[in-house]
């Protein structure tokens, strides 16, 4: 089904010549004409599919800038309150089919044009497109469903972050182990990009502060650093479904700085003058690979305040360019922070109010406090940011005078509060006095933002209760919840065109930007052939995934056994080796005749694992130790598989939810923030196996406990169990499915005869089991038999998963986009019209 836009066509002296922004096959074919000839310089008989790709690339974008100028131009004559999302990564994942999806250029009259240049599918073009992977996983996706969201709800908004040269690594599979290799997204042009080379901004580094007298007599302090590096801003338009409002994208890119440049070179310092280029020119150049841990590297730090010291001084800038004081500031920017990556943003916005704006300490400080959110997501300790303080001040020295100026007249407030309490002063100040001195990047962020949310219920709760309860007590106001979302445009639409049509069908095609709607979806809950559709439906898209395993792995598929999917970062929280040794039970069972009523299963797995964490490369090597071992069994033919899919990215996340029966979130309660897979998977029809942790308690509250398989600790099970002495190897004593398992582990039977392979992991599992693995493993083997019970009753198991994805609507990255607007940003909706007499 097309969704025709009907916008009213510029004319000419409006934005742009209307003979370029036509939707039609025909104006489509002319655009990608036009490109291949006069951008790309290729002939159409020999232009391959990557050219394809470019040229039709290029005339899509060609027909985002009327909306996305438009949208600039609109904001520039009547100021609105737009949101600022900074945020390290933005997973942004393919553009191509997304941006066609907007504009409302449907697959049909795509592939009428394309056919033209005798291509057949459009799959053909969208399978050569290169993703940035400028986001390590969740946390970038999040940002990227975000800023989909805002420009479809017509919120102005722009997302500041860093254009990676190289984002996360391509994972390749060798002998079992991980292998990264560099991610070179750019190397073959990536057309949705626009360098604004005019926008660049200055930041400095190191170097020394000083204190002055100005003109009029008033004591000030100035930053001299003793190093720059120049950000050019590469903005990508980020098009709204079905609306004008295009925003933007803005992304930094480090150049060295030519003035110094030429300064060393004339006297006479070349070497220094091109070491100076190649050190800022290393910024912007590779993503740090760590999801969920701090490494507190020096130039991870530097990477941070390059991109938020340009996106303040651009926001700055277009106040300025508009004659709007500064003082006005809160009114136009909301600033939110994704984690604390850009906490960094609160002593530099200070510096900028008070040293280059010259405003006084109180007025900076009302500023910032009115400006700036935080959003955490996560309570691992070994996440949070903590930067040793020699290397911050060596790197910041201005800033660091800033956070302890802001620190003093905190604790002051403290004191007051708490007089005579250390323990609190201590444990509040944004300096770690603890051993090496650190700066804590958490409580800056919170003393100064005006909102601290967390991404789901129960992490909002335990991030009030556990890791900030003393903020909670002083300013209880501040602390709120905003449960994550993903964004039904792409991971129901584009991702599952089967599942789309059949919803477009039986609730009407208003459910893609009002999920609410699906709730209608129940009438059919006993409509046995309605539910057969169902199952069949989920039946063709197993049939595509499977095709893509077999492509991949060599493995052939069965794709109509259950497909239990795990798919996310390798991390020992989010146990990955809890379903392995899940599937070895499964393969012992088989082997002992004990698998009567068993149905048959494909197990598929893909992640990544953070290239210095040795532990989760290991559980990678296991997983597919267990899959060679699985799969070259005579006796699992038609039983089990196991399979590990490399180098899982958005694009093969595109392919995986849909095509999912049962989605596997199985992390020790009370340590993932929410997770957002976990919505793609039900919303997409796939049941759940999971804990009560992160948004899962959401998830089982909305499709109902009767249609989600619950097991596993609860997080105050898990905390009592901690303080009352955890003993694994004493579980291992009662469970003899698991001591079958560990032993034949232990004697190579998933190496290749190599005992002592996973001794770490076992040793790791029966001595400390820090993720309480072996605490849930009976529970998790009691939930996995009711799934087997309820997959066998298939119309039953059919009805459930129609349930799923009809109560899943409030996972829309929709409703939390309006949760912030509402509770934190004060930001409303400014609809864009196209009008021919504003330039
Ligand atoms: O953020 C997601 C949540 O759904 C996940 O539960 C959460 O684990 C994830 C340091 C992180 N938290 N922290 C990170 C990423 C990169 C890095 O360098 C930490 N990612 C999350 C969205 O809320």
């Amino acid at each position: 089904s097309s969704h025709p836009l009907d916008l009213r066509l510029p004319t000419p002296g409006c934005f742009a010549d209307p003979e370029r922004a036509g939707l039609d096959a025909d104006a489509v074919f002319d655009g990608m004409t036009e490109h291949l000839f006069f951008t790309l310089g290729k002939l159409a008989p020999t232009a391959s599919n990557h050219d394809l790709y470019m040229a039709l690339s290029y005339a899509v974008r060609d027909r985002l800038m009327t909306r996305y100028l438009a949208s600039l131009e609109a904001i520039r004559a009547r100021p609105h309150k737009t949101v600022a999302y900074l945020s390290a990564e933005f997973l942004i994942g393919p553009q191509l089919n997304s941006n066609l999806l907007n504009l409302g250029i449907s697959k049909d009259i795509a592939e009428q044009a394309l056919r033209r240049f005798r291509i057949e599918s459009l799959d053909q073009i969208l399978e050569v497109e290169e993703e940035p992977g400028l986001g390590n996983g969740g946390l970038g996706r999040l940002a990227a469903c975000y800023m989909e969201s805002l420009a479809s709800l017509q919120v102005p908004a722009i997302g500041y972050g860093i254009r990676y040269e190289f984002g996360i690594f391509n994972q390749l599979i060798r002998d079992g182990w991980q292998v990264e290799v560099t991610d070179k997204w750019l190397k073959g042009g990536w057309p949705w990009e626009l360098p604004q080379p005019e926008e660049a901004c200055f930041v400095g580094f190191g170097g020394r502060t000083e204190s002055y007298t100005d003109g009029k007599g008033n004591y000030r302090s100035r930053w001299i650093p003793s190093e720059h590096a120049i950000g050019i801003p590469h903005d990508v338009p980020v098009l709204g479904y079905r609306v004008n409002t295009c925003n933007r994208l803005r992304l930094w890119r480090a150049d060295a700085t030519e003035s110094f440049d030429f300064y060393a070179f004339n006297i006479g310092d070349y070497y220094g003058a091109v070491e100076e280029k190649v050190g800022s020119e290393t910024l912007s150049k590779v993503l740090y690979p760590n999801d969920g841990t701090d490494e507190g590297r020096r130039l991870r730090l530097k990477q941070q305040h390059f991109f938020v010291s340009c996106s303040l001084q651009d926001m700055l800038r277009s106040l300025g360019n508009r004659g709007i004081p500064i003082e006005e500031f809160p009114n136009h920017w909301t600033v939110q922070l994704n984690d604390t990556h850009p906490a960094i943003a609160v002593a530099e916005l200070m510096r900028l109010l008070i040293d280059e704006h010259y405003l006084d300490w109180d007025t900076a400080w009302d500023i910032t406090t009115r400006s700036v959110a935080y959003t955490n997501h996560t309570l691992l300790p070994e996440a949070l940011e903590k930067w040793d303080l020699t290397r911050f001040r060596s790197l910041l020295p201005r800033h660091l005078e800033l956070i302890y100026e802001i620190n003093r007249r905190f604790l002051q407030q403290v004191r007051l509060r708490y007089p005579g309490n250390d323990a609190i002063q201590r444990k509040l100040s944004i300096i770690d006095e603890d051993g090496g001195k650190a700066v804590r990047m958490a409580n800056l962020a919170t003393i100064a933002a005006h909102h601290v949310n967390g991404v789901a219920a129960l992490h909002s709760d335990l991030l009030k209760r556990q890791l900030m309860p003393e903020f909670a007590e002083i300013w209880p106001e501040k602390f709120t919840n905003v449960t994550n979302g993903v964004t039904p445009r792409r991971w129901v639409a584009l991702a599952n065109p089967a599942l789309s049509r059949l919803l477009d069908e039986h609730v009407g095609p208003e459910w893609i930007t009002n999920m609410e709607l699906l709730t209608k979806l129940e009438e059919r809950q006993h409509d046995t052939a309605f539910l057969e559709q169902w199952g069949a439906t989920k039946l063709s898209v197993k049939r595509k995934l499977a095709g893509y395993i077999h492509r991949q792995t060599g493995v052939l598929v069965d794709p109509s056994s259950l497909f239990d999917v795990q798919v996310k970062r390798i991390h020992e929280y989010k146990r990955q080796h809890l379903n392995a040794l899940q599937v070895i039970t499964h393969y012992l069972r088989i082997k002992n005749g004990q698998a009567e009523g068993m149905a048959p299963r494909t197990v598929i797995f893909g992640g990544k694992a953070a290239p210095g964490y040795y532990m989760a490369k290991l559980i990678i090597r296991f997983i597919n130790g267990i899959a060679e071992t699985i799969n070259a069994d005579p006796d699992m033919e038609g039983r089990l598989r196991v399979v590990f899919l490399p180098d899982y990215n958005v694009k093969l996340a595109e392919q995986i939810y849909p095509a999912s029966d049962l989605s596997e979130q199985v992390s020790t309660a009370g340590k993932e923030a929410s997770g957002t897979g976990n919505m793609k998977f039900a919303m997409n029809g796939a049941l759940t196996i999971g804990t009560l942790d992160g948004a899962n308690v959401e998830i089982r509250e909305r499709v109902g406990p009767e249609n989600f398989f619950l097991f596993g600790k609860t997080e105050t099970e898990i905390m009592e169990l901690q303080t009352n002495g955890y003993r694994p190897r004493q579980i291992v004593e009662t469970l003899p499915e698991l001591a079958e398992a560990l032993r034949l582990i232990g004697l190579g039977h998933f190496s290749n005869g190599d005992g002592e392979l996973f001794r770490p992991l076992l040793d790791n599992l029966t001595g400390f089991d820090p993720f309480f693995v072996l605490a849930d493993f009976a529970d998790y083997l009691r939930a996995q038999d009711e799934v087997n019970q309820a997959w066998t009753n298939r119309k039953q198991w059919n009805r459930m998963s129609l349930l799923n994805t009809a109560r899943t609507g409030f996972f829309s990255s929709d409703r939390s986009i309006q949760d912030y607007c509402q509770t934190i940003w004060k930001a409303e909706p400014f609809p864009v019209e196209i009008t021919c007499d504003v330039p």
